[in-house]
């Protein structure tokens, strides 16, 4: 499992896979009836969420990138050189790179659930910056990591890139930064990337991009959901409806049912009324104030922070 002059550590932690179907029934019989986006990411949704991610509409990704870009330097003047650098659900490995020649990092620890793509990510990686100890851990972030074969006196510090905070409730955000807080321990860091509050027109625009992707992303769930577990969803006869909520400061998507129809998966039947939605996604979107309050709450000190011009986008940088 090692290739090339490239050697990385892989450390399996035998994940528990989530049980699409249980899960997926669970969400359908319930009102409102909702699927995780967790499942959003099978290849298909992998690639059209790599899609989105260029859109002209979808500031998020490429305003992050160029927020770690400009300020690399600063980050690792901030956040001190040689830590320990644990990313949670690191997936392809991308957005760390903006980060390494500056902050030169003792040891990577990439995480990650998709077995596959984490070692493949890490070996890239690794070719790619031959002088940083990559150790790849197969896991899922809830349950307990042995670090034990990390240097122990360095400074442990999580990335959590993406705004990917944002797709929890706040509750469960707080309960996963406080086990991020655990993990890095006192002394330990974590530089998070947060989608802030705005004009909804922006919000809105996001998430119906004129090309269609988003929806397509949307719709996937229910290709995927015909496909792995022998459904007859007509893809037809759903549409995706996102939009901001301004109460609850999130982005909700929803796939609405067309017309009144009933779904088979397995020994299931679904009926759905006209008009009645399935619930995919909340993108939560946070002021400075109010994501600094949550990490707070979940043992975290602010200490500094970077945004763009617009403040469209936040890098937040918090200690123990
Ligand atoms: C992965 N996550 C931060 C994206 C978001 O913006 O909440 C997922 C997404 N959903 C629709 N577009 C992108």
């Amino acid at each position: 499992n090692i290739s090339n002059a490239t050697s990385i550590a892989f450390h399996d932690y035998h994940p528990k896979p989530a049980d699409f179907f249980v899960e997926v029934i669970d969400g359908l019989l319930h009102r409102p009836r909702s699927i995780p986006p967790k499942f959003f990411y099978n290849e298909r949704g992998s690639q059209l969420f790599e899609q989105i991610t260029g859109l002209p509409e979808y500031y998020l990704t490429r305003t992050e990138q160029a927020i770690l870009e400009k300020n690399a330097e600063e980050i690792a003047r901030i956040v001190g050189r040689n830590c320990l650098l644990i990313e949670p659900g690191s997936g392809n490995c991308e957005k760390v790179r903006l980060l390494l020649d500056a902050l030169q990092p003792q040891t990577y620890v990439p995480m990650d659930i998709s077995r596959d793509h984490l070692r493949k990510a890490a070996i890239n990686l690794s070719a790619d910056y031959p002088w940083l100890d990559v150790h790849a851990s197969c896991i899922d972030f809830t349950q307990p990591l042995d670090l034990s074969f990390c240097p122990p006196d360095s400074q442990r510090v999580a990335f959590f890139p993406g705004s990917s905070i944002g797709n929890f409730e706040p509750d469960s955000a707080t309960r996963f930064l406080a086990q991020v807080a655990d993990v890095v321990g006192p002394g330990g860091g974590m530089l998070i990337g947060v989608d802030l509050k705005k004009d909804r027109c922006i919000l809105d625009a996001a998430y119906n991009d004129t090309t269609g992707v988003t929806a397509q992303f949307n719709l996937n769930l229910l290709q995927r959901i015909n496909s792995e577990l022998n459904a007859d969803f007509d893809l037809n006869h759903f549409t995706h409806h996102a939009f901001y909520n301004e109460h609850k400061g999130r982005i909700e998507m929803h796939l609405i049912s067309q017309l009144r129809q009933a779904v088979h998966i397995e020994q299931h039947t679904i009926e759905f009324a006209k008009g009645e939605s399935i619930h995919t996604e909340n993108s939560y979107k946070y002021t400075i104030e109010e994501f600094q309050a949550l990490a707070i709450r979940a043992g975290f000190v602010p200490v500094y922070l970077w945004t763009d011009a617009d403040a469209l986008f936040s890098v937040q940088y918090f200690e123990i």
